[in-house]
């Protein structure tokens, strides 16, 4: 018998299953479709590890088992390849952008097919194709024409090291999320997309999605809704008015004073001549900080500003503050601030001496701030009222006599779309003096990205195009005069943030998607990636799809209706895999010791499908023996003629074609495998009777797994090939009942007890069972154990000297 020898098995069938384009969705079929997807990698230079592997070969197995289910699968695959990592090495290397991503994506796309992974390659694009991110700047102009592109002159969030702005998602503790270099402030001109039209949408759609609970709670923190109340304050001595956006009207009472953040405009316009300096220097101060050292901050630092402000329902006079504390961009930039019963502000009034009254019972105010809620005092005619309804009788009260009214507040901001950075897509937009900013006709998409001699960004807040006369130097669309080309580009997310419809219509030229084939795929059924990619780019993709619903151009309102996570690979020993530790695992390294079958089998098999878990060498040793044990198995039952009589194994494999089903629609691919070794455990033990029948209807149920071996097998054992598209066998509910029978134990012929076993079970089992009862055991002790006769659900006599 020849050993299983993956080399010799592998290739030649990857080749075939191409050559058959056996996977390739049809975009007109009777069958019931389904688009199962993965988070689309960015081609990095390294290549993938086998922690990337591991939700392909899961959305690998899902597919395969559809595709046998009879579903008509869209499994497609692609490239996230616009962003910072090919610009930094085109710095370093010189070698263009364009040249290193398509090295990488050769190499990439090289790795995935050794693992045989059934896509549709026949769809594949990248996110630099211009024929894809024509689409990207058309979306981005459909938006611009609309009012939800527009551009901003803002302190933005600036990397100092990667030179641009950065979105607040990109932006984890402080830092740049790509460089880990600490962020700071930079007033810049940009564009800003207007995600906040869409908060509300975001926020109640999430409801009906099949998502995991923690990625919606995510989703949701991030959108950060509040309801409360704006309330209007006079300034003293003038016609302005500061509103302030609070959560808790009925501390209004306790108002002792007004902050305002650093960047309100009314700042200058209050600030009285003596306090002038001062606080222009604590601005310059402030503006320089983050807003995460701003919010965390322990020194609650601020400057009063001179002026003060009535306080609308008691009409006290209370001083005006700017603090850092008080971010610009939420709520209205400005709060009232409650001492009493706000942490920050009790704080703050406790440093600079302010005033602090208790208008909500229940606390201790001169040990501490009391947030809870409570009865009201100190509070005029709203007295004893609980806080709770105090709430609306004081909104109300404030609406009545026109000084506020009801109010929501979003935590999301704006996105910050621009970056000065070369390698994404240009914006498509022509700056004229006369015309202001003018879209560039839809015509003359795409907008190509010019060649640069140097990669680097400018640090002058402009990106590289900037220095390209024949770029930059334009007619205006509109009137025809000189016009000059935008030259910041798109962020890496813009290209994410509709692929998953292109690969429904890959090569149309005349829009994004076709209306048909839209309605035909999507949505996406099933999408799977890690869970690092919560807020980004799932809240982006989503405000796209939406916006692309109101043109039209979708029809659901949500792209990804389920979505799983996948658990991290961790190194061995537990240790998170890094170049730096020099301990990444390469598919690659794994393939060429085991195979790709072996790999595949050992990434689904490595624990729960959502957890971190470290890799396990002794485990992937574990798996190969189990293949090989499948391969000699087969190999014996496709030589010998006989037909087993199989008994008890037509159950058993029934039982298991349930299990494996069920464990692959919820992705416990690991006690699938697990219920596959046991079984090939149980007939290896009396595989004289295994026909190849069940063998062959086994190997049906490890085809999604293992698809090179078993396509081997298959051959070997007469089916049709291809393996892969037989369509998956069907249990019969009744072998899945277990019937138990009572077989009685004799010893040396007289009955010494009754014992109940499984129908069909095997010999073995029942031997053993027998051996070890207790009554039986009374009456062999000592002895030697002569012969042991078994009659199959009947009876079992044990021989002894
Ligand atoms: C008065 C008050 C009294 C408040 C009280 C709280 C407790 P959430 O729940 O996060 O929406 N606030 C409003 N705008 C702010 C800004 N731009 N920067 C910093 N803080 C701001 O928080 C809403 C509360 O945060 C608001 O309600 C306001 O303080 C503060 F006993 O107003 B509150
Ligand atoms: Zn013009």
């Amino acid at each position: 018998m020849v050993d299983y020898d993956p080399k010799s098995i592998e290739p030649k069938w990857q080749v075939r299953w191409e050559k058959d384009k056996l996977y390739l969705a049809e975009d007109k079929s009777t069958k019931k479709k389904f688009y199962c997807l993965d988070f689309f990698p960015y081609p990095s230079g390294d290549g993938l590890h086998v922690g990337h592997f591991k939700g392909y070969t899961a959305t690998d197995v899902i597919s395969r088992y559809l595709r046998m289910k009879g579903y008509n699968v869209l499994h497609p695959m692609g490239w996230d390849a616009f962003g910072l990592p090919a610009e930094n090495y085109a710095i370093k290397t010189g070698i263009h952008p364009k040249i290193s991503t398509r090295n990488n994506i050769t190499k990439i796309r090289q790795q995935m097919k050794r693992a045989g992974f059934s896509y549709n390659w026949a769809r594949e694009f990248s996110t630099t194709d211009p024929d894809y991110y024509k689409w990207t700047q058309w979306i981005f102009l459909q938006m611009f024409k609309r009012g939800l592109a527009y551009q901003a002159e803002a302190p933005i969030n600036w990397c100092p090291s990667c030179k641009t702005g950065l979105a607040n998602e990109e932006v984890v503790n402080n830092r740049c999320e790509r460089c880990g270099h600490f962020v700071g402030k930079k007033k810049l001109r940009q564009w800003v997309l207007k995600i906040t039209a869409y908060a509300d949408r975001l926020l109640s759609d999430l409801d009906d999605l099949d998502w995991p609970e923690a990625i919606k709670t995510m989703q949701r923190n991030w959108i950060g809704r509040s309801e409360g109340a704006e309330i209007e304050f006079k300034v003293a001595n003038s016609d302005l008015k500061i509103k302030v956006f609070t959560t808790r009207p009925d501390t209004l009472f306790g108002a002792t004073f007004i902050v305002l953040a650093p960047e309100h405009e009314l700042v200058e316009k209050i600030t009285t001549r003596e306090k002038q300096k001062e606080v222009q220097k604590y601005i310059e101060v402030a503006l320089a900080k983050s807003d995460i050292q701003r919010t965390e901050s322990k020194d609650k630092s601020g400057v009063f500003t001179g002026a003060y402000t009535i306080n609308p329902i008691n009409n006290n006079k209370i001083p005006i503050w700017v603090a850092d504390y008080v971010l610009w961009g939420y709520g209205t930039g400005a709060i009232m601030a409650v001492p009493a019963h706000d942490v920050r502000d009790y704080e703050f009034a406790k440093r600079n001496n302010l005033p602090i009254i208790e208008v909500i019972s229940g606390g201790d105010v001169k040990r501490e701030a009391f947030i809870g809620e409570g009865k009201l005092v100190n509070s005029g005619q709203f007295d004893g009222l609980d806080s709770r309804l105090a709430i609306q009788k004081i909104t109300k009260y404030l609406t009545k006599y026109y000084f506020g009214k009801k109010a929501i507040s979003y935590k999301l901001r704006d996105w910050l779309f621009s970056r000065q950075r070369y390698w994404g897509e240009p914006i498509p937009i022509v700056h004229c003096q006369k015309c202001g900013p003018q879209p560039v006709d839809e015509k003359n998409l795409p907008l190509l990205l010019p060649e640069v001699k140097s990669y680097k960004p400018t640090g002058t807040g402009e990106s590289p195009l900037a220095v390209i006369p024949d770029f930059v130097n334009t007619k205006c669309p509109k009137c025809g005069g000189p016009g000059k080309r935008e030259t910041n580009t798109m962020p890496q997310w813009a290209g994410s943030c509709w692929y998953y419809l292109r690969f429904a219509d890959p090569k149309n030229g005349k829009e994004p998607i076709g209306k048909e084939k839209e309605k035909y795929w999507l949505p996406v059924d099933w999408y799977v990636g890690g869970a690092e990619h919560a807020v980004l780019h799932l809240l982006y993709a989503r405000f796209w799809h939406k916006f692309l619903f109101d043109l039209g151009v979708v029809s659901t309102k949500e792209p990804f209706q389920k979505l799983r996570n996948v658990g991290i690979v961790l190194g061995e020993g537990g240790i998170k895999m890094s170049k730096s530790r020099g301990n990444v695992i390469s598919p690659d390294e794994i393939i060429d010791k085991y195979g790709a079958d072996t790999l595949r089998m050992y990434e689904l098999f490595m624990g729960p499908f959502d957890q971190m878990i470290a890799w396990d060498p002794a485990s992937v040793d574990g798996v190969w023996r189990f293949l090989g044990r499948v391969w000699r198995l087969s190999c014996e039952i496709a030589k010998k003629d006989s037909q087993g009589t199989d008994g008890r194994f037509v159950p058993l494999v029934h039982r298991l074609t349930k299990k494996v089903e069920e464990d692959i629609e919820n992705m416990r691919f690991n006690t699938a495998i697990a219920a596959m070794m046991e079984f090939v455990n149980e007939v290896a033990k009396e595989k004289e009777k295994l026909s190849p029948q069940v063998l062959k209807h086994f190997i049906l149920l490890l085809a999604p797994f293992a698809p090179h071996l078993s396509e081997e097998l298959w051959q070997k054992l007469g089916g049709k090939y291809s393996v892969t598209t037989q369509p998956w066998p069907k249990y019969d509910p009744k072998s899945l009942v277990e019937e138990e029978v009572v077989v009685v134990v004799q010893v040396n012929g007289k009955l010494r007890d009754k014992i109940q076993v499984l129908v069909g079970e095997s010999e073995a089992k029942i031997r053993e069972l027998a051996l070890t009862s207790d009554r039986v055991q009374k009456h062999i002790e000592g002895k030697k154990i002569k012969n042991v006769i078994v009659v199959p659900n009947r009876l079992v006599n044990i021989v002894t000297n």
